[in-house]
């Protein structure tokens, strides 16, 4: 049993996410802890709302209400769509927390006792018509690396660099849109990232093998710019002071601390937050001081989409070693491409595409979870399009899956009653039945654990098919005029199929697993996992057992819905 610590990049609070930041980021989080969970691995899995710096400002301001009262509102909106797709976070906290503010303001000591952290005076874009500076996202305009008219001050959205305000061409306030803007000079506080260049370099050749190719890539390009010194705070009312201990006169004007400065510290900040819950049970330090971990070191992967790989590969890694204590680094990155729709971006602005809260109020969490698990862009961006949606519902849920499930479950009833039926012993076809599903779970788990998993979920395809299969090649509807003991075995060991697919189907489709698992009144069903001796013989649900039918798990979706869903939501890309 290893210790697996499990992150998701902490969402913006700005707003209800998209599905293409929850296929990126929170839910093969979620899927990866299911099935390590289901494994007997003692998991952590940690998120949070990302709630300083200039969006949750402007967002706050465009509802006309105080950020704090807006972040906690937002936050409450955000972990109720998140319980709605049943995310098992151990913990969902909120980066504006004490102890975020705690342990940042920690960090940012100790950088500053080991020399990489100055003051420096810098020009910082300032609206006279707002009457104030303008950090990252106050300022829109034209990225000078590709051109794109809509890049904002902290980072180009299209070509993914990271960005100064100052950097921008024809600038604009995105408060009042002016482009009569001027630039002042103001103290700010730098992290001396050019000093910690070399170490960081070492680090990354050091575990970047264990990181998918568009982790380790993103972040050698990242090394070979160069580290740059950043300045790690703003002129902004909302986010974590700078201590009045150590920098007297930044903290008097007000400074706090840029938002990627802390939004990574929260994932110990959050992990903080849980521990605090249960003091006498729980114990943050021993999950991520290493000094403190004793000899059950614990394994960490974070889950995020490409555009948050620099942060986590090079910049967080940078703050960690400068800290000079053995804080917790990332062993794995995951990250992921796109998921457009139809091949555009997803835009709030625009109100194209679909936001996690739409998607819960048109059909089940389990829908959404599978289809998006299937076609995650991992190697590639991949596109999301009603047709593919509805047609993968139909093929693999509720045909593949949903159908089989009915039909076995009452044809059994309708011909030998509530139980489980016993009839002949198992023989050839079981047999070669049990080694195609051992194979198939094999490569399901092996496929999870290398995070592969749109490969995990064309086995978990595969294990569903192979039921259908059998079922087709035994037809006990034919069998049972002739042979009433060999239907029994058919069906019994198609009942026994419904409940490996409940159990090993949970990661992916968490209540409708529940569903298939509750169809059995199996006394003492703990089983969390199946081995591959078990799959073999298929024989955990015993003759006997009473069963019920379960209303049906999937509802097949029409070419009316279909129209609906595209009128809704805009079919194509414009
Ligand atoms: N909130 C960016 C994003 O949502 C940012 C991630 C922080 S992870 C520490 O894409
Ligand atoms: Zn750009």
């Amino acid at each position: 049993m290893a210790r697996h610590l499990i992150t998701s990049a902490l969402p913006y609070i700005n707003g209800i996410k998209h599905l293409g930041n929850m296929v990126g980021s929170m839910l093969p989080a979620d899927v990866y802890s299911r099935y390590l969970r289901q494994r007997g691995h003692d998991v952590l899995y940690i998120c949070a709302t990302d709630e300083h710096g200039t969006p949750a400002e402007l967002a706050a301001k465009e509802q006309g209400i105080p950020v704090a009262e807006f972040c906690a509102q937002a936050h409450d909106a955000q972990k109720a769509v998140y319980d709605g797709f049943a995310l098992a976070f151990d913990h969902f906290g909120r980066s504006s927390s004490p102890q975020n503010v705690e342990i940042t303001q920690h960090f940012a000591r100790r950088l500053g006792e080991n020399g990489f952290i100055e003051e420096r005076a810098i020009r910082q874009v300032y609206s006279p018509t707002d009457g104030r500076f303008l950090p990252d996202r106050y300022v829109e305009g034209t990225c000078p690396h590709c051109g794109y008219d809509k890049a904002r001050g902290d980072q180009c959205e299209n070509c993914t660099r990271v960005l100064d305000p100052t950097d921008l061409i024809d600038p604009r306030s995105a408060i009042s849109g002016s482009t009569d803007l001027e630039v002042r000079e103001t103290k700010h506080l730098f992290l001396l990232q050019s000093k910690l260049q070399h170490e960081v370099e070492e680090w990354v050749t050091a575990h970047e093998g264990r990181w998918p190719h568009l982790a380790s890539s993103i972040a050698r390009k990242w090394l070979t710019e160069g580290l740059h010194d950043r300045a790690i705070t703003r002129d902004l009312d909302w986010g974590v002071p700078v201590p009045a201990d150590t920098w007297p006169e930044l903290a008097a004007e007000g400074k706090v601390f840029y938002v990627w400065f802390d939004a990574p510290i929260e994932y110990i900040g959050a992990t903080k937050e849980w521990s605090d819950e249960q003091p006498e049970t729980r114990d943050w330090k021993s999950w991520w001081y290493e000094a403190d971990a004793g000899d059950n070191p614990v394994h960490y992967t974070e889950f995020m989409a490409k555009d948050n790989v620099p942060f986590h590969t090079v910049m967080f890694p940078a703050t960690q070693l400068g800290v000079r204590e053995p804080w917790k680094k990332v062993d794995v990155v995951k990250a992921f491409n796109w998921l457009t729709y139809y091949g555009g971006k997803f835009s709030t602005s625009q109100k194209r595409g679909v936001f996690t809260d739409q998607a819960l109020s048109i059909l089940p969490a389990d829908y959404w979870r599978y289809f998006l698990i299937a076609n995650a862009p991992e190697s590639d961006d991949s596109s999301f399009t009603w047709e593919h949606f509805t047609a993968t519902v139909n093929k693999d849920l509720a045909d593949t899956l949903g159908n089989f499930v009915n039909r076995v479950l009452s044809f059994s009833k309708k011909r030998f009653g509530d139980e489980v039926p016993a009839g002949s012993a198992a023989g050839e076809a079981e047999a070669k039945l049990g080694e195609q599903i051992a194979e198939l779970l094999a490569e399901y788990e092996n496929q999870l654990e290398a995070l592969q998993f749109r490969k995990a979920a064309a086995a978990l395809r595969a294990l569903w098919s192979a039921g259908n299969s059998y079922l087709e090649e035994k037809a006990p509807w034919l069998e049972i005029k002739t042979d009433q003991d060999g239907a029994a075995l058919t069906l019994r060991t198609a009942m026994n199929l419904i409940h490996l697919y409940a159990v090993v189907s949970e990661p992916f489709i968490p209540a409708t697993s529940a569903t298939m698992r509750a169809a059995f009144a199996l006394r003492g069903d703990t089983k969390t996992w199946v081995t591959a001796d078990e799959a073999k013989s298929l024989s955990a649900v015993p003759a006997g057992t009473a069963f019920t039918v379960p209303p049906v798990l999937f509802a097949k979706l029409t070419d009316e819905d279909l129209e609906t869903y595209k009128e809704r939501f805009g079919g194509a890309s414009e």
